[in-house]
């Protein structure tokens, strides 16, 4: 190695020292998580309760003086600042399950306020998270005995979650008209129907005697003889489709029976078009 490689690779080694020291000073300790997630849930008049965390061992968790001392220091920092005016954060309790302490500002903060304070929460190294102490609400769980069978209403991929959505509306006002093979006579339905019609002129696909007529009850689709519909047309049991579809719009819910509705707010016009051989 020349005398001009040696001096140029002691060089760059200083230089890497120094860089790494720069930044191992630069940083403090560690910073703690911040969870913006409860800040996409709008709070009515919004957040004045937070959970912060500090680190096991820390003079925060184990000392109430240190620890309002901490908070003050936070609250007096950013958002205090660019507000003008002092701003008071103070423990509210700490939770039993993790050692958490919830703590509650003097004032509501908007989202950019509230964010401020949790960043200047955990910028203290003793912080190992913060979160905004949401509320919450109980969703709507109706007591029907087969609700627990209606996948499609779980939060599954192929359910539609719709107990958060029952809580802002069940479907009241809203009439649903169900055009399909008419409607049975069904206590877990017959609260939620309204006057339907029966729009079927053939008295073969009808069974009912008559053409069409206000009364749009469900006389059967079944197929007692193969190949009456169309060539080699199977011989089948009724669907009693128009029913079932009525019932998964606006069962009667929450009656402690049967099954629950979608929309069981909503009432249902039961309208028949579909009968033996379709329609
Ligand atoms: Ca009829
Ligand atoms: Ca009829
Ligand atoms: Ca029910």
């Amino acid at each position: 190695m020349s005398g001009f490689a040696k001096r140029s690779s002691r060089v760059r080694l200083l230089c890497l020292s120094s860089a790494v020291l720069a930044s191992l000073y630069a940083l403090p300790a560690m910073a703690g998580r911040v969870d913006m997630s409860g800040l996409q849930v709008e709070q009515p008049g919004g957040y004045d309760r937070f959970i912060v965390k500090y680190r096991d061992g820390s003079a925060e968790s184990t000392n109430a003086t240190q620890l309002q001392r901490s908070l003050t220091n936070a609250a007096s920092t950013g958002v205090a600042k660019r507000a003008g005016r002092a701003l008071g954060l103070q423990k509210l309790r700490r939770l039993a399950a993790g050692g958490a302490d919830v703590v509650r500002a003097d004032r509501k903060l908007d989202r950019v306020e509230a964010e401020s304070l949790m960043r200047q929460l955990a910028a203290d190294p003793n912080v190992e998270y913060v979160e905004v102490d949401r509320r919450m609400y109980a969703v709507l769980t109706p007591n029907d005995t087969r609700f627990s069978e209606q996948w499609g209403f779980s939060t599954t991929a192929a359910g539609i979650n719709v107990q958060p959505a029952w809580d802002k509306s069940t479907g009241a006002g809203v009439v649903v008209a169900v055009i399909d093979t008419g409607i049975t006579n069904h206590a877990d339905l017959n609260a939620n129907l309204l006057p339907g019609y029966d729009f079927i002129s053939d008295t073969f696909v009808s069974r009912d005697g008559d053409g069409r007529a206000a009364n749009p009850n469900d006389e059967g689709d079944w197929n007692p003889v193969a190949g009456e519909c169309y060539l080699n047309s199977p011989v089948t049991n009724s669907s009693w489709h128009g029913t079932h579809v009525a019932g998964t719009v606006a069962a009667v819910t929450n009656n402690a029976a049967g099954v629950a509705g979608t929309a069981f707010g909503a009432k249902v016009v039961p309208v028949r078009v579909l009968g033996r051989c379709g329609g």
